[in-house]
C-alpha cells in the first residue's frame, strides 16, 4: 500500500515536472505570468478592447484595486489615440487614465510588465506617448502558407480553413503585439498575390482582423498593382485610366463595407519584377496617389516602398534616391514612402539609406527586417536592438546636426499626418513561433522601440529576458552580454568592415564570396558588390567610383568620401582599399580582415560559453534547443572566416597571420558547397 502511495506520488510529480516542462517550449514567448490572480479592476467604458485589459489585470495583477479610466479630450490630448498616464500605489490603488481605448490597453500591459519586470515602484507616475502613430508587422506570407524569407515554419493565417476555422493563435499573436505597442499588421507578402483581393480572401481577411480588433490590431494588406487587369479583367492598370480608378475604388468600398477599420495598403511596384505605375510610363507618385485617393475617405493610408533597382549600369545602392528624389513633394499625405534602413537590402551592417531626410516634403518611414535573411536565419543567435538603433540614431544632416533618422521619421523635424514604422515579421507556425527563442527578442525588440525608439537596446534585453526566462540577476548579467555582444559577432564572422551581399546565391545563407553566376543579374551577385582584385577590395562610391556618398548631405558625403575618415566598419561599403593599405589599428587591410573573421568566430565561441554557464538557471528544454543552435553558429562562423579569407587570398596573395586559427577547409570543397534554404535550416549541409 505505501508502496503504491509512494508510485502515485512519483507519478504526479512527474506528470507535473513534464507539464512544467512542456509548458516551457517557447509558446508563451514573453508572456509567461500566471493568470491566477483574482484583482479587481473597474473601468468608466465597456467595449471589446476595454474588456481585454480588464481580463489581463484581473487575472494577472497581484497588487491594490486598478482603475480604467477614459477621460475627456481636453484633459487628456497630449496623449493621442495611444498614450496613457499610469499613477498611483501598487499597495493602494493605480489608475489607468488614456484618451482612447487602445490607451487603456497598452497602460494595463505597462502595469503588468512592471510587475513581471520586477520594477514596481511605490510611487507611479507615468505618462507614455508612442513615437510614431502606425507601428507595424508586415508579414512576406504566400497564400499558400510558404513565407518569403520565413524560417519558422508555415505562416500562422491559415486560408485553407479561414473563415471557418480560426486557430487560437491568431488571438495569441495579437496579444502578444499589443503586450508590446505594435497595432498593425500586413498579412501578406508584398510579392503580393492578387488573389488576396477577391471576396473569397476578403472574407478570410475580415475573420482575422475580427480576431484582431480587440488587441488593437489593425488589418493592412499588400497589394499586386496589376491586380485591376489580372484580377478585374481590364485591359491593363495604369493609374491614369478612369477604369483602373473606379476599379480600385470600388475595391477599396467593398474592403470598408467588411472591415470598417481596414488600414490600408502596402505596395511593392516596379521592383524586382513586379508590375507597377512605370509599367504605363507612370510615376511611382501617380501610383501611389491613385490608391491613396481610394483610400482617402476611409482614413486608409498606403505605404509605397521606396526599394526599386533594376540591373542597369547605376549602382545598386544609388537606385531608390534617383528614383525618389525628383518625386519629392508630389505624394498625397495619406502616402508613405517605406524605405529600408540601408541603400542595399537588410545586411548585417549597412550605412543608413540617403533617402531618409532627402526627401523634404514627404513622409518617410522605416523598414526593417526583423526575420534574420541576411543574419544566419532562425539559426543564430543575434540580437537585433542594436542594429535598429544605430539606423534610428544615424544623423542626416538632414536639418542640420541631430537630424537622426529616428527624429526625421517620428515627426520632431518634419509634422507629418501620418508617422510610421514597419518590421519585416519572423514569426511562422513554428510552436515557439520565431525558430530561435531568442529570436522573439527581435519582435519583442521591434515592438518596444517602435513604442520608444529612446530605450536602450541593453533595457529591452533586459525586460525581454526577465519575461521569457527568469530574473535571477546570475542569468541576467550574462545573458544580456551575450545577447549585446550577438550582432557585432556575425558582422565580424560574416561581413567586417563594410563588406556586404557575400552570401551564397538566392538562399542568403553562409558565404559565397567567388559568387558569379552566369547569365544571372550581375546585382545579385557577390563579386558586384566587393569588387575583389590583386590592388584591394570593396565597393569604390566615391566621386571617382559610383559616387553614391554624394547621396548624403554634407558632412556626411565628405566624411564617407574620404578614406581617411570613413568610419571603418564601412570602410568597404564606400572604398575600393588597396590589401595593403594601414588602418588605425596600424594592420594593413589584409591583416585587420583577417584579425576581424578570427574575431567573429572567438566571439561566436564565447556566445556559446555565456550560454553553457547559463544551463542552471534555463528549463531544460529551451536550455538544449539554445544550445544546438548556437553549435550551429559556432561552425558557420568558422566556415565563414575560410570561405572569406581562402577566397580573398586568392587576391592578396598574402599570408593569413599566424596568430590566428589556421583555416581548418580547403576553398576547393567550400566551392562545390551548395544547398537550399530548407537545408540550412535541418542543418543538412556540409562545408
Ligand atoms: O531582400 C529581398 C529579398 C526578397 C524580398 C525583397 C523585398 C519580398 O531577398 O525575398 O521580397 O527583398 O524586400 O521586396
Amino acid at each position: 500500500m505505501k508502496k503504491l502511495l509512494l508510485l502515485t506520488l512519483l507519478g504526479l510529480v512527474f506528470v507535473a515536472l513534464s507539464f512544467h516542462m512542456r509548458a516551457e517550449d517557447g509558446s508563451r514567448l514573453w508572456l509567461r505570468a500566471d493568470a491566477t490572480a483574482q484583482a479587481k479592476v473597474t473601468a468608466n467604458k465597456q467595449s471589446a478592447i476595454v474588456a481585454v485589459a480588464v481580463k489581463e489585470l484581473q487575472t494577472q495583477w497581484r497588487g491594490a484595486p486598478v482603475q480604467l479610466k477614459i477621460a475627456r479630450a481636453k484633459d487628456t490630448q497630449a496623449l493621442g489615440k495611444d498614450g496613457y498616464t499610469l499613477a498611483g500605489n501598487p499597495q493602494t490603488g493605480v489608475t489607468i487614465t488614456a484618451a482612447g481605448e487602445q490607451g487603456l490597453l497598452y497602460g494595463a500591459y505597462h502595469l503588468l510588465r512592471l510587475q513581471a519586470t520586477g520594477a514596481l515602484t511605490e510611487n507611479l507616475r507615468i505618462t507614455e506617448i508612442p513615437k510614431y502613430q502606425v507601428r507595424i508587422l508586415d508579414h512576406w506570407d504566400n497564400l499558400d502558407r510558404s513565407i518569403e524569407r520565413g524560417y519558422a515554419g508555415r505562416s500562422l493565417w491559415e486560408w485553407e480553413r479561414l473563415p471557418d476555422t480560426i486557430s487560437p493563435r491568431y488571438a495569441e499573436y495579437a496579444r502578444a503585439n499589443a503586450s508590446i505597442g505594435i497595432n498593425g499588421s500586413v498579412l501578406n507578402n508584398v510579392n503580393a498575390n492578387p488573389q488576396i483581393l477577391t471576396p473569397e480572401y476578403l472574407a478570410k481577411v475580415k475573420a482575422i482582423a475580427g480576431i484582431f480588433r480587440p488587441y488593437g490590431l489593425k488589418v493592412y494588406l499588400s497589394v499586386n498593382f496589376a491586380s485591376p487587369k489580372t484580377l478585374g479583367g481590364l485591359p491593363d492598370a495604369d493609374p491614369l485610366n478612369k477604369e483602373v480608378i473606379q476599379w480600385w475604388k470600388n475595391k477599396v468600398k467593398e474592403i470598408y463595407a467588411l472591415i470598417p477599420d481596414f488600414g490600408g495598403f502596402l505596395v511593392k511596384a516596379n521592383s524586382e519584377g513586379q508590375s507597377g505605375p512605370q509599367d504605363y510610363g507612370r510615376t511611382h507618385a501617380d501610383g501611389a496617389n491613385m490608391l491613396a485617393d481610394a483610400l482617402k475617405p476611409y482614413k486608409g493610408i498606403v505605404m509605397w516602398r521606396a526599394f526599386v533597382y533594376s540591373p542597369t549600369k547605376e549602382d545598386r545602392a544609388k537606385q531608390a534616391y534617383q528614383e525618389f528624389v525628383p518625386l519629392d513633394g508630389k505624394f498625397r499625405d495619406n502616402v508613405i514612402i517605406q524605405i529600408k534602413n540601408g541603400p542595399v537590402d537588410f545586411q548585417p551592417r549597412e550605412p543608413f539609406s540617403p533617402l531618409f531626410g532627402a526627401l523634404q516634403h514627404t513622409q518617410e518611414m522605416i523598414e526593417f527586417q526583423v526575420t534574420q535573411e541576411y543574419l544566419g536565419f532562425s539559426n543564430h543567435l543575434v540580437y537585433l536592438a542594436p542594429l535598429f538603433k544605430e539606423t534610428l540614431e544615424s544623423d542626416t544632416y538632414a536639418n542640420g546636426p541631430g537630424s537622426t533618422v529616428a527624429k526625421i521619421t517620428d515627426g520632431t523635424l518634419r509634422p507629418a499626418k501620418v508617422t510610421a514604422i514597419a518590421g519585416v515579421a519572423n514569426t511562422g507556425d513554428s510552436t515557439n513561433w520565431c525558430g530561435h527563442h531568442f529570436a522573439q527578442a527581435n519582435w519583442y525588440a521591434f515592438g518596444r522601440l517602435a513604442w520608444n525608439h529612446e530605450l536602450t537596446s541593453e533595457q529591452i534585453a533586459d525586460e525581454w529576458l526577465r519575461m521569457t526566462f527568469t530574473a535571477d540577476e546570475n542569468f541576467i548579467r550574462p545573458a544580456k552580454e551575450l545577447m549585446l555582444a550577438s550582432r557585432e559577432a556575425c558582422v565580424d564572422y560574416m561581413m567586417p568592415l563594410g563588406l556586404h551581399h557575400i552570401f551564397s546565391f538566392n538562399a542568403h545563407y553562409g558565404p559565397q564570396p567567388w559568387g558569379f553566376y552566369p547569365g544571372g543579374r550581375l546585382d545579385w551577385m557577390p563579386v558586384y558588390y566587393h569588387k575583389a582584385d590583386t590592388i584591394g577590395v570593396g565597393f569604390d562610391r566615391t566621386g571617382a567610383g559610383s559616387d553614391a556618398v554624394s547621396q548624403y548631405f554634407p558632412p556626411l558625403n565628405e566624411i564617407y568620401g574620404d578614406i581617411a575618415r570613413c568610419p571603418e566598419n564601412l570602410l568597404l561599403w564606400f572604398h575600393h582599399v588597396a590589401w595593403t593599405y594601414k588602418l588605425k589599428s596600424g594592420n594593413t587591410l589584409w591583416d585587420e580582415l583577417c584579425y576581424r573573421y578570427d574575431r567573429g568566430v572567438r566571439e561566436a565561441r564565447d556566445l556559446q560559453k555565456a550560454w553553457d554557464r547559463l544551463e542552471h538557471y534555463v528549463d531544460a528544454e529551451r536550455f538544449a534547443d539554445v544550445q544546438s543552435k548556437l553549435q550551429i553558429q559556432t561552425k558557420d562562423a568558422v566556415w565563414w572566416k575560410d570561405a572569406c579569407l581562402l577566397y580573398f587570398q586568392t587576391f592578396s596573395k598574402l599570408p593569413i597571420p599566424y596568430d590566428i586559427e589556421r583555416p581548418i577547409h580547403k576553398l576547393d570543397d567550400l566551392y562545390r558547397v551548395w544547398f537550399t534554404q530548407e537545408d540550412a535550416l535541418r542543418n543538412n549541409y556540409k562545408h
